[in-house]
């Protein structure tokens, strides 16, 4: 089938779908698809994932807003369907590829799942289908990786007997279907006619912009984007610590920053978790790994953000010097454990860092996280007998807490604040012994 022939199915919607990676990304873009009326094929390795989805039931934790009503309708309405077996991709049309791409503790990318993916499904790829990467890769990987494979595990040439691209995902947990629909996707394409046949096909589904581009762009897009925003909140963070170190208020000064045109300082804070923004800078540096290019903001960003669950237990150990306490056998309340608010992900949570150093300096430690299963419980109980308090993570329910209750259960009055929770105002009449990143506390 030619490219303008496949063109012309999608835009009949009689071109058939499949999803390889049924996970945050997956799931949802599946679902739209099925939606808009495409017929879509679910591959998924994991047989109970696979399960679930037949019986319209989603294995995604969380809340999503309107997935499990939709996924329920598409798979009523047989328009998805879930296996776990590539040979049923014989007769698809258009494949999009949504697996994990992490790095190891060294950094590197592990390409583990993509090869996979793109090793099984060579040998069973229809002639003349297009191939979408929507994993976010690091530049060079649709070039160097992507491609060779799947010209290696088939007959046939690029452009002549399959097409290929990458449209990044863009989602963000808690609003998958929502982000799906209403932000900007970059398209990349081995040619520019192939850029604009997945435009066709994302116009089916995305609301917003959806900007063609070639391969290497759209990998550079994705994976800048998202150090941007690493970046930018080392330099929060750093900023905060030299408040603290002279006195300032990081709050107030971001405030009056902020109002200078053009200027957007982010939020300092106790770290930097998640599945894309501690990955993806990581990601983007390799692309130029094996060049004589030394890079140095990038990662020291990376180290900054790191860092900054180890400065919160710094804060503590002052907090409980001033009490009169070492950290040594004190018995330690976490507040939070997910990585970002009002969320149950603990992927790279900062508090992961922070738990585990409390622990290595022998103190006791209690974490309440109302999101997280394993550690949901009685706040009230749990504060109780605790010789100081930790916020970790900006819950909703953190944001009510009585401070006067916080301090009578509390076995001394220390609190130190991760998130900017509280003001010196409002901690000062309790008379708590309060330390928040960001603010001078040297006498
Ligand atoms: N964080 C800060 N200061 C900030 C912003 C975030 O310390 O100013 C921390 C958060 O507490 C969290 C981590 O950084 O631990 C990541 O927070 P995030 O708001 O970036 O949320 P993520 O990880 O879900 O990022 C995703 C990204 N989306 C994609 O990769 C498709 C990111 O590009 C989005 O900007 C972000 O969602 C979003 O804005 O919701």
């Amino acid at each position: 089938m030619s490219l303008r022939d496949l063109q012309a199915k999608i835009g009949r919607k009689e071109a058939r779908l499949a999803v390889i990676g049924l996970g945050y990304v997956g799931l949802p873009v599946a679902c739209m698809f099925a939606q808009a009326g495409f017929d879509v094929l679910g591959v998924e390795l994991r047989t109970g994932c696979v399960q679930k989805v037949n019986s319209g039931s989603s294995p995604i934790e969380g809340n999503e807003p309107g997935l499990d009503e939709l996924l329920q309708e598409v798979v009523a309405a047989r328009k998805l369907r879930a296996t776990p077996d590539y040979q049923a991709l014989r007769d698809r049309d258009v494949i999009l590829i949504c697996v994990e791409t992490p790095v190891d503790e060294n950094n590197i990318p592990r390409y583990e799942a993509l090869r996979s993916a793109l090793s099984s499904l060579g040998p069973v790829l229809k002639p003349g289908a297009l191939v979408i990467i929507e994993s976010t890769v690091a530049p060079r990987t649709m070039d160097e990786v992507v491609l060779p494979l799947l010209e290696s595990s088939r007959v046939g040439k690029l452009n002549h007997d399959f097409y290929l691209g990458n449209c990044p995902e863009r989602v963000m947990p808690g609003k998958l279907l929502k982000n799906l629909r209403t932000v900007n996707r970059v398209v990349g394409g081995m040619t520019p006619e192939t850029a604009q046949v997945i435009v066709d096909l994302y116009r089916h589904i995305v609301q917003a912009d959806l900007d063609p581009t070639d391969c290497i762009t759209a990998e550079l897009v994705k994976t800048v984007e998202n150090t941007y925003r690493d970046v930018q909140i080392a330099f929060a963070n750093e900023v905060a610590l030299i408040c603290e170190a002279a006195g300032g208020d990081v709050w107030k000064v971001r405030e009056l920053v902020n109002k200078s045109p053009g200027r957007q300082m982010h939020l300092p804070g106790a770290g930097v978790g998640g599945h894309c923004i501690p990955k993806d800078p990581w990601l983007l540096a390799y692309g130029a790994h094996d060049k004589d290019l030394a890079l140095r903001l990038i990662p020291a960003a990376r180290v900054i953000n790191d860092q900054m669950p180890l400065h919160i237990v710094d804060l503590l150990q002052d907090a409980l010097q001033e009490a009169g306490r070492s950290i040594a056998g004190a018995r330690i309340l976490v507040l939070g454990y997910a990585y970002l608010e009002d969320s149950d992900d603990t992927r790279n949570s900062p508090s992961a860092i922070l738990v585990q150093r409390l622990r290595e300096l022998g103190a006791q430690v209690v974490i309440h996280d109302p999101y997280v299963k394993e550690y949901q419980g009685n706040l009230q109980e749990m504060v109780t007998g605790c010789d100081a308090a930790v916020l970790m993570v900006r819950h909703q329910e953190y944001l009510s807490l009585s401070l006067s209750t916080l301090k009578s259960r509390l076995r001394l009055p220390v609190l130190v604040d991760g998130r900017h929770v509280w003001d010196p105002e409002q901690v000062s009449p309790v008379g708590f012994i309060f330390r928040s990143v960001g603010r001078g506390y040297r006498k």
